[in-house]
C-alpha cells in the first residue's frame, strides 16, 4: 500500500512528507493503522546527530492505533484490536522478560537498526529502503511492526492519549516509582517538565512523595507542573537546590530525576548536589553518545553514599505497565489529557518540534489522517 509519511533524509534536515510504499506483514508482524503519535524528544536526536541512527528514517515511537491485518504466526492479536506501540519490544521468552524485566528484553539490541526485527525493510521509496525509528515509525499513518512491539489495550480508551504510555509517561513514571523507588513522605526533584518529566512528577505523587520540586527553564510550565502534582517549581537547578535545602533543613532530596531533553555534563553533578545522604540521581534522559565526561564530585558520591542510576523505559514491563497505567488514567489518577498541550497534523511536524524545543508545550501529539 502507499501512504504519505514524514521522512528525515539528512542530519540537520527537516522532516519532509513523502509517498512511501509499505509492504504487507510477514511472519510475526502486524499491519497497524496508527491513529496518533506522541512527539518525543528522542525522535529529534537523529536530526541533530545526538543519537546516530540510520537514514533515511520514518520517525515516531509513541503510537497507538488499530490492528488492520496480521501476518503468519501472530497469535495474540487480531484485526480490530486496539494497541499501544512500545518503543522497546518484549518477546516474553528471553531471560529478562522471564524475570519481569521486559525493558531489558534481548530484542532491545535491534531497536536502532532501522530495519524490522529480521533485518529486512517494509518501507520503500522507489528502490530506496526506508528505516524506521525504534522498530516502529509511528509518524506514518500505517506501520508494519512486530507483535513483540505491540500491547493490546481496551477499546474504550482514546488513542490520542493512550499513545503517551508507549514511551514518555511510562519512562517518567517508572523513573520515579521503580528506579528512584520513591517512598511515602519523600522529597523528589524532577528536572525537565516535558513528556517524561510530567510522568515522573505523577509517578512521585502516586508513590506518596510529600514534596515534589519540578525544574524547567520554561517558566510557563509552572502551572502544568502543579497540576501533575509538583509542590514547588524552579527554573534552575541552583534555585531548586536552595528550595530543597530550606525545606529539608539541609538534609536535601531523597531522589532527583533528570528528565531533560538532552543531558549535559554539568547536570549530573548539579543533580547529585540536590540529593542528600544515600540519595539517588536517576539518569532518564539521554546524553549525546559522544559525551563520556559527566562532571561531579566523586568524593561526595562515596562520602555521602549517593547513587547515580541509569534507567531505560523507567524499568517498566510494557505488557503489565501499559494496561496498568491506562487503568490509572481511566480512574482519573494518571493525567494524560493534561499532558497533551497541542494536537498537530503530520505535515506540521517540523513546527511541532519547534514548539517542543522552545518549551511551549508539554507533549505534542500528531493525529493521523487516513
Ligand atoms: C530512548 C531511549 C534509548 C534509545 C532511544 C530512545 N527512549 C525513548 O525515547
Ligand atoms: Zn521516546
Amino acid at each position: 500500500m502507499k501512504m504519505n509519511a514524514p521522512v528525515l533524509w539528512d542530519v540537520n534536515g527537516d522532516w519532509s512528507i513523502e509517498e512511501v510504499e509499505l509492504d504487507p506483514p510477514r511472519d510475526g508482524e502486524v499491519l497497524v493503522s496508527f491513529h496518533a503519535t506522541g512527539l518525543c524528544h528522542s525522535d529529534h536526536h537523529p536530526r541533530t546527530g545526538d543519537l546516530a541512527g540510520p537514514l533515511p528514517l520514518i520517525g515516531g515511537h509513541e503510537g497507538a492505533g488499530v490492528v488492520e491485518e496480521v501476518g503468519p504466526g501472530v497469535r495474540d492479536l487480531r484485526p480490530g484490536d486496539h494497541v499501544v506501540a512500545s518503543f522497546l519490544p518484549a518477546c516474553g521468552r528471553c531471560r529478562w522478560c522471564a524475570r519481569g524485566r521486559q525493558n531489558l528484553c534481548d530484542l532491545g539490541a535491534f531497536i536502532n537498526t532501522g530495519t524490522q526485527l529480521d533485518g529486512t525493510y517494509r518501507r520503500h521509496i522507489g528502490d530506496q529502503d526506508i528505516n524506521v525509528m525504534l522498530l516502529l515509525g509511528t509518524f506514518a499513518p500505517y506501520g508494519v511492526v512486530s507483535e513483540a512491539s505491540l500491547v493490546k489495550i481496551d477499546d474504550d480508551l482514546p488513542l490520542s492519549r493512550a499513545c503517551l504510555v508507549g514511551c514518555g509517561i511510562t519512562t517518567g513514571w517508572g523513573s520515579a516509582v521503580n528506579t528512584a523507588n520513591v517512598q511515602p513522605g519523600d522529597t523528589v526533584v524532577v528536572i525537565g517538565c516535558g513528556g517524561v518529566g510530567s510522568g515522573a512528577i505523577q509517578g512521585a505523587r502516586l508513590a506518596g512523595a510529600e514534596k515534589i520540586v519540578a525544574v524547567d527553564i520554561a517558566s510557563g510550565k509552572r502551572y502544568k507542573a502543579f497540576e501533575f502534582g509538583a509542590t514547588h517549581f524552579a527554573t534552575s537547578m541552583a534555585e531548586a537546590a536552595s528550595i530543597v535545602g530550606d525545606m529539608t533543613k539541609g538534609s536535601m532530596a531523597d531522589s532527583a530525576i533528570l528528565a531533560v531533553g538532552l543531558v549535559e555534563s554539568h547536570m549530573v553533578g548539579e543533580a547529585l548536589d540536590i540529593v542528600g545522604k544515600g540519595g539517588a540521581v536517576v539518569l532518564t534522559a539521554l546524553a549525546p553518545e559522544t559525551n563520556v565526561t559527566p562532571t561531579m564530585s566523586m568524593a561526595a558520591l562515596t562520602l555521602y553514599q549517593k547513587r547515580l542510576l541509569g534507567t531505560l523505559y523507567g524499568e517498566a514491563n510494557p505488557r503489565n505497565d501499559i494496561p496498568r497505567l491506562l487503568s490509572l488514567y481511566r480512574a482519573g489518577k494518571l493525567l494524560l489529557d493534561e499532558a497533551v498541550s497541542t494536537e498537530y497534523q503530520a505535515r506540521d511536524i517540523n513546527a511541532a518540534y519547534d514548539d517542543m524545543l522552545a518549551g511551549r508545550i508539554i507533549r505534542g501529539v500528531v493525529i493521523h489522517e487516513h
